[in-house]
């Protein structure tokens, strides 16, 4: 009963066009699956430039915004919620450095990405963060509510 509350907690996170491209989309998502988190929502979604500025928002004016948003939308993106106990923050470890030089050998970008400007997934890196980001690329009725129950399955 306890963990109810904190099983509430949600992060955003997205595989970017590199990553889709690349056929990574299972390989990502069986990470967090297997971790033990909650999928509540998922759609394939290739954004505006627009759109792509106003999700990186907090980065304009840096010397590679405009890159980065051009990269953001030039394909398919994974867009997806996940929940769980300390996603937002143990997601980011799954996700790994934002340098695939420094992301740890296990992490997503340790082990499938080489470059900064190609790093193949996006993930909240906070509450704020991710509450902004979930009600920017979904609307509340996307996000969907259900127990997961593995042994109703087991026979
Ligand atoms: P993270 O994605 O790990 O939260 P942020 O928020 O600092 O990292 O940066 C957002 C995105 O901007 C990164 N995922 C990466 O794609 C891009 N980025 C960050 N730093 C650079 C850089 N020096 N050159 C090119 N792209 C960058």
């Amino acid at each position: 009963p306890t963990l109810e509350a904190a099983e509430l907690e949600r992060t955003f996170i997205a595989i970017k066009p590199d990553g889709v491209q690349r056929g990574l989309i299972s390989e990502i998502i069986n990470r967090f699956e297997r971790k033990g988190y909650k999928l509540v929502a998922i759609k394939l979604v290739i954004p505006t430039k627009e759109f792509a500025e106003k999700h990186y928002d907090d980065l304009r004016g840096r010397p590679f915004f405009n890159g980065l948003c051009d990269f953001l939308s030039s394909g398919p993106v994974v867009a997806m919620v996940w929940e769980g106990q300390g996603v937002i923050k143990y997601g980011r470890k799954l996700i790994g450095a934002t340098s695939p030089h420094n992301s740890e050998p296990g992490t997503i970008r340790g082990d499938l990405a080489i470059s900064v400007g190609r790093n193949i997934i996006h993930g909240s890196d906070g509450p704020e963060t991710a509450k902004a980001e979930i009600s920017l690329w979904f609307k509340p009725d996307d996000l969907i509510n259900y127990t997961a129950n593995a042994e109703k399955w087991l026979y």
